[in-house]
């Protein structure tokens, strides 16, 4: 039973709460039937309610067979929070059970109602102390690389509060990362700015969006300290090996009726995807 009580961490509802919750948001995911928010039939969830319920569903996820592959963080930028109407950046988890090749295809059918969105990427060489400074977690990223990822929201409509996206994993759902990349000294050494490169975002030959990684919480580089900052407070760290999402710089476009997406971002290369249905 949930209690209107704040428990010490935080949360206001039970263990067995949070297990029920996690395998409906993850009945969902596997039956691609969407379900309405979890905070309609618990209003009192909070956000740490949310981390334990997505902590759980990872556990879960392919009876219990997940593996880690990262890390990304969602709505770091304004067009990203405006079109879901949630204004604060939010931090979810990678499984490698999630990757599609670059040039590799899509099965929208797989999803519920799938959406794709162009994404920077960090391959981590090092571990990184959760107290580093800038200058030190930048020096553990191996490569920047462009990505795409694809979201798919377990709730009808895509439409949910902060804890119930945080509770869904942040609509996590595949990545693709492509190259070939760089890394952020070469990246210095072009003449480049990891903080302000051209995205382009192009879907069925058409350019759909253009930004500058500028738009991502001032440049992918604090994304990933605030990631580094966040997991840090929940005794988390970052490994050598982890991929990084940093959140996509533009809106996210639904898969329905679409063929080719491809991102191109400046002085990284491309990832692209096609998609079937
Ligand atoms: O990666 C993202 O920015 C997605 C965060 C969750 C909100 C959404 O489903 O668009
Ligand atoms: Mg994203």
């Amino acid at each position: 039973m949930g209690s209107a009580q704040p428990n010490r961490d935080g949360s206001s509802l039970a263990a067995d709460v949070h297990a029920h919750c996690a395998l409906a948001l993850e009945q969902a995911r596997l039956q691609r039937q969407p379900i309405r928010q979890l905070t309609a039939d618990h209003p009192e969830l909070q956000v740490a309610d949310a981390v334990a319920i997505a902590a759980a569903g990872i556990a879960l996820r392919n009876g219990g067979a997940a593996t880690h592959a990262g890390w990304k963080l969602g709505l770091t930028s304004r067009a990203k929070m405006a079109q879901v109407g949630v204004f604060a950046p939010i931090v979810g988890r990678l499984c490698q059970d999630m990757r599609v090749d670059d040039h590799g295809t899509v099965q929208r059918s797989a999803y519920c109602h799938p959406r794709i969105e162009p994404e920077i990427a960090f391959l981590l060489a090092r571990d990184i102390d959760p107290n580093a400074g800038g200058a030190e977690i930048l020096a553990a990223v191996g490569m920047v690389l462009p990505g795409l990822e694809i979201i798919d929201s377990r709730y009808r409509d895509f439409r949910f509060t902060l804890p119930d996206v945080i509770a869904d994993n942040t609509s996590a759902a595949g990545f693709v990362v492509g190259g070939p990349g760089e890394s952020p000294s070469g990246l210095r050494a072009r003449g480049l700015e990891l903080g302000n490169l051209g995205v382009i975002f192009e879907v069925d030959g058409v350019q759909v969006d253009f930004a500058s990684t500028a738009a991502i919480l001032d440049g992918p580089a604090h994304a990933l300290v605030s990631l580094v900052r966040s997991l840090g407070a929940e005794g988390q760290r970052l490994r050598a090996g982890d991929l990084v999402l940093a959140g996509a710089p533009v809106a996210a476009v639904p898969l329905a009726g679409v063929r080719h997406v491809r991102v191109m971002v400046e002085g990284l290369g491309e990832a692209s995807v096609r998609v079937e249905d």
